[in-house]
């Protein structure tokens, strides 16, 4: 009796185990690696809220009901959209990946599918699957897609019980909660079986179910059944990499996390993911190219090239990918500001790739004037302070065998201090965005 019982205990604990545990694949370790050296992906928020040009969120920013929200999907007709022309305006930007929202907040799904009827082949006069189009052309040029889910939905009736948004759009019903993750369920084999090998998904949204006190995420109101949906992506595609946008530490199951419009640890924004909640799986920054992540008519907060070029210096000294977000038009194109932006980041990144790319964070703490990255025996030093000739690093006391300019060869000023090194730049060196400084182990 006493051997069966055990045997029972040992049953249990070994299900329990293996149902809490999460051991990534060897393709997603693969997937994990090459993500990490990807370091810059482009990400597209695109849905018909393009329309309204007032951003992703109008149907909650301005009360919008659901009988009028569904009469956008009429005017919806992307006539000059052209996956090709968005695949290579990220290609030569210097991007290896494109994350691209399948199904925003709106509850609009971009994509054919048959759990939705709401979607833009069934409800809008293009009648086409831009994932589709989009997945083929990223195919044809070697760039990885990811598609961004959104867990919160304002149009379905079994979103419910509702979380904390939302709340003043008229003609939202009171279903079943069970039936609304069976819905995603049936959506996301949809997306990972219709669209060829994706390179993951971007969950975002659960903070809507989340208690929020203006600070913190407390307690959460709903079972996502996270580990059940991570566990079906990971079935159907074990490559595919999964992060969420909740701004918690990493959850069982997922494959890389994620900050929003904030550097890992630098807390800029109020949701920012606090520092102890900073994990060990590889990271992505996501920032706007202007002020708005969906396309936004009055939006004149465009980026300058020294900024976002210097973002991704300094989210890649920080070990860190960035996705850099563009909102489409609703007729396809995207606006020319950020086609002019996106081709001066590619020659930047043609001729300083290498100081990017497959580096991880090098070995300097990261200031707002200096980030560092490393690949090999090899440290880039990035000076993003063109105004300072004398820069003292502490705590820099690595032995090296060189210290160049990276653009002349040329060798660079130094003298050691009792903490650290204080570097003399030339000013003929000095270069407005970046100035580079290679060091040899
Ligand atoms: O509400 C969304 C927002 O529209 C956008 O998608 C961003 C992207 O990180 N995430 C949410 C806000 O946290």
């Amino acid at each position: 009796m006493k051997k069966i019982t055990l045997i029972i205990i040992i049953i249990f604990l070994n299900f329990s185990y293996s149902q809490n545990q999460y051991t990534p694949s060897v393709e997603n370790l693969e997937a994990r690696k090459w993500f990490e050296e990807a370091r810059f992906g482009l990400f597209i928020h695109w849905g018909v809220y393009s329309i309204l040009g007032d951003g992703e969120w109008v149907m909650n920013n301005q009360n919008i009901s659901i009988k009028e929200y569904e009469k956008l999907p009429g005017f919806f007709n992307p006539t000059d959209f052209d996956a090709e022309k968005w695949v290579l305006m990220a290609k030569n930007a210097g991007m290896k990946y494109i994350t691209i929202t399948s199904r925003h907040h709106d509850g609009f799904s971009m994509f054919d599918s048959k759990a939705s009827s709401y979607n833009i082949v069934k409800k809008t006069p293009y009648k086409k699957d831009i994932l589709k189009m989009l997945s083929e052309a990223c195919n044809k040029h070697n760039i990885k897609l990811f598609f961004y889910y959104s867990q919160l939905d304002w149009y379905r009736d079994d979103y419910f019980p509702r979380g904390r948004t939302g709340n003043g759009i008229s003609g939202r019903g009171e279903g079943n909660w069970d039936d609304y993750i069976s819905f995603m369920k049936a959506q996301l084999t949809e997306l990972l079986t219709n669209y060829g090998k994706i390179g993951g998904i971007w969950f975002d949204g659960q903070w809507d179910q989340h208690d929020w006190d203006g600070k913190r995420f407390g307690g959460i109101n709903v079972d996502f059944k996270l580990r059940e949906v991570y566990d079906l992506i990971h079935k159907l595609q074990p490559q595919a990499l999964i992060g969420s946008n909740h701004h918690l530490a990493p959850q069982e199951g997922e494959d890389f996390q994620m900050f929003e419009k904030d550097l890992p640890g630098r807390s800029t924004m109020s949701f920012a993911t606090s520092e102890e909640d900073i994990g060990n799986l590889p990271f992505e920054v996501c920032e706007t190219i202007n002020g708005s992540w969906g396309f936004n008519l009055k939006d004149r907060k465009h980026k300058s090239e020294k900024e976002l070029i210097q973002y991704l210096i300094k989210a890649a000294g920080y070990g860190s990918n960035l996705l850099l977000n563009v909102g489409p038009m609703p007729n396809g194109k995207i606006q020319d500001e950020h086609l002019q932006s996106l081709k001066k980041i590619g020659k930047w990144v043609e001729k300083n790739g290498s100081t990017i790319y497959k580096t991880k964070r090098g070995p300097i703490e990261p200031t707002d004037e200096i980030a560092s990255t490393q690949n090999g025996n090899t440290i880039y030093i990035h000076m993003l302070n063109d105004k300072k000739l004398n820069v003292l690093i502490d705590g820099f006391k690595m032995k090296f065998k060189k210290i160049t300019y990276l653009n002349s060869n040329k060798k660079v000023s130094y003298q050691r201090t009792k903490n650290g090194i204080l570097i003399y730049l030339d000013k003929k060196e000095i270069d407005p965005i970046d100035t580079i400084i290679k060091v040899d182990l």
